[in-house]
């Protein structure tokens, strides 16, 4: 059984896209494992062509959010909330339609939540507890926007080992279930 419900959709699209280029630190200690399931995963930022519009929130000189459009249809938006120069959000559009958000909570350079959406509406949210990134937790939504599924990462060592499952929009989970973890080879 795997530890990942996937739906397929805009994810089939998501796993498709190469992760934006890593930083410093990620390139010397991250392992295959991780770039594949056990970081949050990063979508490719696709501005070529696209028209720009740059927006000084707090009019200090220094541009804090960016929006790109084709022919007046938004495609991206990079947000900085904190005004230092780092981006902290990035709204991703698909033919004018919200589909993504990754946003990086405590303005480290590392996105720490994603926000997956099928037809404007939430479906899935990746969230990485430990602020570095790696996954803790991914909530799936229905079509009534009701969460039914939570998988956790209870002990932190990057691998979903509970799926708590919801009925009805209920605070309490109908069921917890316990994943085995795949033997780790020596
Ligand atoms: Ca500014
Ligand atoms: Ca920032
Ligand atoms: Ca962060």
């Amino acid at each position: 059984m795997t530890t990942q419900k996937r739906r397929i959709g805009i994810l089939g699209v998501l796993a498709a896209a190469a992760m934006i280029p890593a930083c410093h630190q990620e390139a010397t200690t991250q392992t295959a494992a991780q770039q594949d399931g056990r970081k949050l995963q990063r979508q490719e930022l696709h501005t070529r062509g696209l028209d720009l519009q740059e927006i000084d929130i707090n009019q200090d000189g220094q541009v804090d959010q960016r929006v790109y459009t084709k022919s007046g249809v938004i495609q991206v938006a990079e947000r900085d909330f904190n005004f230092d120069g780092k981006v902290d959000m990035v709204e991703f559009y698909e033919n004018g339609v919200h589909s993504r958000d990754e946003i990086d909570l405590d303005y480290d350079g590392i996105v720490d939540l994603v926000v997956v959406y099928e037809n404007g509406r939430i479906v899935r949210k990746e969230y990485a507890i430990d602020f570095e990134g790696n996954r803790h937790g991914v909530q799936l939504f229905d079509a009534q926007g009701r969460r039914y599924e939570i998988q956790r990462d209870t002990d932190g060592d990057g691998t979903m080992d509970t799926i708590e499952t919801y009925a009805e929009g209920d605070a309490q989970p109908q069921r917890i279930q316990k994943v085995s973890k795949p033997t780790s080879t020596p």
